[in-house]
């Protein structure tokens, strides 16, 4: 190839035709014109200034409302470097696709240009990306979401070491719509949407797509877990991570407002983390963003109080219900709908469907959240004492059980499913395998990077414990089996406590189980599933680690059936 792919994507930002090119700084100032601009084009709406000052509201296009993952792709030169659990795109095929797309997409609008740094100041773990983009909502999310950093700064990178993004909302029309990487090259392009991971390009395509695939390399772990320090009655704070599916739980986690006395709760991150390996043989885990992007519907006084308490100030809300004194209004913010509620599209609500989307979204800054931990910004991170791969199961899978070690966490992670949720477009409810939390956001081969854990794992002398949770487990009638949320914090405390070896656990075949908890292991469906995961594993293809299938096979060989 003559031009690098960089090259060919500056080319290709000059293509779109933009009628003006702003490069973009993170000031108020800036924020405080977009948001004019946008409030006289009817992009935003400008929530109680009394009740909610400096907070907007933005409605999105009807059919544009969670990440789209049919047309989401890896582009590498070799489709099995993509792997079994990714579409691929020859990237010269996709480039061209994507070229003209993006010809003429910009024309009449303003180009933005925002540079930034993803990680704590001073890191040495952090990146810096540029995103260029012609969504003012999309500058407006990244000035809470990311640091966005002088352009000169980018000048003191190696060009190649920056991630690189092209966004355009095109036309929005979902037949158009596509979300191309490129991790050979460090560039994704992304048109037709302007929706939260599709659009937000530091969240799900740079901090996990291109960097899974960097970390591969450079011996690091990328991955979609939240992370939080739960500080016991001695002072004590033990920093746990935790890898669940879109919205099964992550944000509530990180922010829970403990009841427990003496205990606390402190946010570090609600959805994202790297993982370094440190000189001192354990597990270091850093935010890359600096705010949150998080799910409305369910967050209420009694769920998430901090989550609430953050987002009373310097907020943008995406698709929630407007009530007549211009408040924000989702399902489960813990009022009663108030008579002329105005749906997620700007309707009075009929009361046939719910009020706001099902995906509803705030933008916040990290410290606004009353939980927010001051450890988050730490050049080196946190050390992680213990790692929970969370599920979304209605049966099989009980409520909270531990790893015999390492390398059966990895196949516990490997084995994490979930029913479907709102966070992406398709059918709701179908149970689906959604391995580390990742499925979605890998940025190269599955199977690989369960290789590639396996090779960190080795390299830490003081493995982090980890420990599979399902707290969606359901009764006969559909109902939760544990109350969840605030009631959680039992578990974190036990968790705490199997780290620092004070509570015993109980041997099962499927792991170590929590005495005290009534914990039932069904052994039928425990029969069926590893079935499934049979399947699940075939599925991975050949370059998925001998030792998942030994760790397999071990299960049935505890069970007793051979
Ligand atoms: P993403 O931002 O999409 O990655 O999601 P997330 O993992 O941060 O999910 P979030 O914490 O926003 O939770 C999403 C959904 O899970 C909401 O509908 C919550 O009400 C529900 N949820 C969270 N915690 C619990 C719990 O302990 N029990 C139950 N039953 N539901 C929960
Ligand atoms: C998720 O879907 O996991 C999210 C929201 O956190 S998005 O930014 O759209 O990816
Ligand atoms: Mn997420």
């Amino acid at each position: 190839m003559g031009r690098s792919l960089l090259e060919e994507m500056v080319e290709l930002a000059k293509e779109t035709m933009a009628d003006n090119v702003k490069i973009c700084d993170g000031s108020a100032k800036e924020f405080e014109e977009l948001t004019q601009k946008m409030l006289a084009d009817r992009a935003l709406i400008a929530l109680n200034p009394k009740t909610y000052p400096g907070c907007f509201l933005h409605r999105s296009a009807p059919h544009d409302v969670a990440r789209t993952e049919k047309v989401t792709f890896i582009c590498t030169r070799k489709k099995d470097d993509a792997g079994p659990t990714n579409n691929w795109m020859d990237p010269k095929e996709a480039g061209e696709k994507m070229t003209s797309l993006f010809r003429g997409s910009m024309r009449g609008r303003t180009m933005y240009v925002v540079p930034f740094s993803m990680g704590p100041v001073n890191s040495r773990f952090s990146r810096l990306g540029i995103e260029i983009t012609d969504s003012p909502y999309v500058v407006l999310n990244m000035h809470y979401l990311v640091r966005i950093i002088p352009a000169t700064r980018l000048s003191s990178e190696e060009p190649k070491d920056i991630m690189y993004g092209l966004h355009s909302l095109g036309d929005l029309s979902p037949e158009k719509r596509f979300i191309m990487h490129f991790p050979e090259t460090n560039t994704v392009a992304s048109i037709g949407s302007g929706y939260g991971g599709n659009a937000l390009l530091g969240k799900k395509c740079f901090a996990l797509r291109l960097a899974s695939y960097i970390g591969r390399d450079e011996g690091w772990l990328a991955e979609h877990m939240m992370v939080l320090g739960l500080e016991d009655i001695s002072g004590r704070i033990t920093y746990i991570a935790g890898a669940f599916p879109s919205a099964c739980g992550k944000t509530n986690l990180s922010m829970l407002a403990s009841e427990l006395p003496g205990y606390k709760v402190w946010t570090v991150s609600d959805d994202l983390c790297w993982l370094h390996v440190g000189a001192d043989g354990r597990l270091w885990a850093i935010n890359p963003e600096s705010g949150f992007f998080a799910v409305a519907p369910g967050t209420g006084p009694a769920t998430n109080p901090n989550m609430l308490a953050a987002v009373k100030r310097n907020t943008i809300f995406t698709n929630i219900a407007l009530t007549p004194a211009n408040e924000p209004w989702w399902e489960g913010i813990g009022t009663e709908a108030p008579e002329g509620l105005v749906d997620w599209q700007g309707r009075p609500w009929d009361k046939s469907g719910p009020a706001a989307h099902p995906n509803a979204r705030f933008t916040a800054p990290f410290h606004q959240c009353p939980s927010a931990s001051p450890e988050a910004d730490k050049p080196n991170g946190v050390p992680i004492s213990a790692i929970i791969f969370g599920g979304r199961r209605a049966d099989t899978v009980p409520l909270l059980f531990e790893a015999f070690d390492w390398q059966h966490g990895m196949f516990l992670g490997l084995s994490i499913a979930s029913e479907t949720t709102a966070a992406t477009t398709g059918e709701i409810g179908v149970l689906r395998r959604d391995p580390f939390a990742m499925l979605p956001f890998t940025g190269y081969n599955m199977a690989d990077s369960v290789r590639h854990r396996l090779e960190v794992g080795a390299k830490l002398s003081r493995p982090p414990k980890v420990f599979h949770l399902n707290l969606f487990a359901q009764d006969d009638e559909g109902k939760y089996l544990w109350p969840g949320f605030k009631e959680n914090i039992r578990l974190l405390k036990y968790i705490a406590e199997r780290v620092h070896g004070e509570v015993s656990a109980k041997e099962t075949p499927i792991g170590l189980v929590p005495n005290g908890y009534g914990i039932q292991i069904d052994e039928a469906q425990w029969e069926k599933e590893a079935v499934l995961l049979d399947t699940h594993l075939e599925s991975l293809g050949n370059r998925l680690p001998e030792e998942m299938w030994e760790e397999l096979a071990e299960l049935r060989k505890r069970f007793g059936w051979y």
